[in-house]
């Protein structure tokens, strides 16, 4: 089938210059089993622009040292870059403080973080923890290990078959006990795109602490953590076309200032005898050891790329690329979309009558599309709909109209080969 045919072209230029954008990107250049790569993965891991491969590059070639510790140039010119990206996340993401920025591996460990420091001390039996039914494995094991160290009770909200969070069960949880709200926002199985300020609002009102996990949405959605009000915000620097192994945790100063440190060792301390240690002030407290330095620089110019391009820009192209792309599935026969929220984000998840998930992929990567299939990390998402892994398409501001028809001729193929 012919997808142009689909929709009005919404996603035209005059909102992006995609060739132009796609040019930055050398890996999209390449050809997988003969054909151009269509890379759909975009959810798993963003491609990096070289103005951020460069910034890595110029990093380990002129200036690598350690920062915060040495006197020479060298370290002197690493530091400046280390704590200039951070003031570039706090401006990103519109903290008030660069106390408030604290760098670790991803999202996987900001949440931890948040778990075991806030968690651990604040917590006791029979408190309560909300989380939602699409979360990531990253946003459900930290709390279910918290309540096994603390006696606190996991309380879970329900979605429709929509995949929509279900508000009114959400309003049932809160009460008395409720003291940590944390939910996505943008869910990665599903692409729903959850009505965070009013979870916010919500657990608010109940004095509890609201923690979003961003990994899905910082590189699709413009984030204001103080017009959210939010208490936490999580995200990894990979899915923001920076480098693997940096995330950011955000967390008001007010929380961070009587947190205990997460980890121990050096650079987060002020003193240290054999009998006791004066911990470092914010954000150090919560950066043992050595940082990812070439992580933390090349967040920053991952940072400056879509600041440039500009995140409402961004936003509203991807926005009638998903569209385009809800419209030629729907086309396909045999395929059902899981996740059909009205409020959705650049993500295509979907099963095919007869055809595993895993065997879509295996064709599409043979046509050069990159898809990820399986469970995602949000089995509790497949248990709801009931299946044991989705196929799973999901865009970036670099693909196009032409790549969403090749996945669909790739679909229309795997059909053809499963007859
Ligand atoms: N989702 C995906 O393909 P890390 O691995 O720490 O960078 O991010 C974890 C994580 C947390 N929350 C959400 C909503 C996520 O989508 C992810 C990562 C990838 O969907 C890899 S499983």
């Amino acid at each position: 089938m012919n997808s142009k045919n689909i929709a009005p072209d919404i996603t035209s230029s005059s909102i992006l210059d995609v060739d132009a954008i796609r040019a930055d990107f050398p890996i999209l250049r390449q050809k997988i089993h003969g054909k151009p790569l269509v890379y759909l993965d975009n959810a798993a891991t963003a491609q990096k622009p070289e103005q951020v491969i460069k910034t890595l590059d110029n990093y380990y070639r002129e200036y690598n040292a350690n920062i915060h510790r040495g006197i020479h140039t060298l370290s002197q010119k690493a530091t400046e870059a280390y704590e200039g990206a951070r003031v570039k996340v706090q401006h990103f993401i519109n903290a008030s403080s660069i106390k408030e920025i604290i760098f670790v591996r991803g999202t996987t460990e900001g949440i931890n973080l948040v778990a075991q420091s806030y968690g651990r001390t604040r917590l006791k039996r029979g408190d309560e923890i909300i989380i939602s039914e699409m979360e990531h494995h990253s946003n459900i094991v930290p709390w279910q290990l918290l309540c096994e160290q603390t006696g606190a009770v996991l309380k879970v909200i329900p979605m429709n078959d929509a995949g929509e969070l279900i508000m009114e069960e959400f309003e049932k949880l809160l009460g008395k006990k409720t003291r940590l709200v944390s939910v996505g926002h943008i869910s990665n199985a599903l692409g729903t795109i959850n009505p965070i300020e009013k979870i916010i609002k919500m657990s608010h009102a109940y004095n509890a602490v609201a923690l979003i996990d961003g990994a899905q949405a910082v590189s699709h959605i413009a984030i204001d953590v103080q017009a959210l009000d939010c208490d936490f915000y999580v995200f990894s620097g990979h899915k923001l076309f920076g480098p693997t192994g940096i995330g950011v945790v955000y967390g008001k100063q007010s929380l961070l200032e009587d947190m205990p440190p997460y980890q121990g060792g050096g650079d987060m301390i002020k003193m240290v005898t054999l009998e006791k240690t004066l911990f470092n002030d914010l954000p150090y407290k919560f950066e043992a050891g050595t940082p990812h330095i070439a992580g933390v620089i090349g967040l920053g110019a991952a940072i400056d790329y879509v600041s440039d391009i500009g995140l409402e820009n961004i936003a509203a192209y991807e926005h009638g690329l998903t569209a385009y792309a809800i419209s030629a599935a729907s086309g396909v026969t045999g395929l059902r979309l899981i996740g059909t929220a009205r409020d959705k984000a650049s993500i295509l998840s979907f099963i095919m009558d007869g055809i595993h998930p895993h065997d879509i992929g295996t064709i599409l990567d043979h046509e050069g599309i990159a898809i990820r299939t399986g469970h995602h990390c949000a089995m509790p998402v497949m248990e709801h709909f009931q299946v044991p892994a989705t196929a799973r398409a999901s865009f970036s501001f670099y693909n196009k109209r032409e790549e969403i028809d090749q996945l669909i001729q790739g679909l229309e193929k795997c059909k053809k080969v499963f007859k």
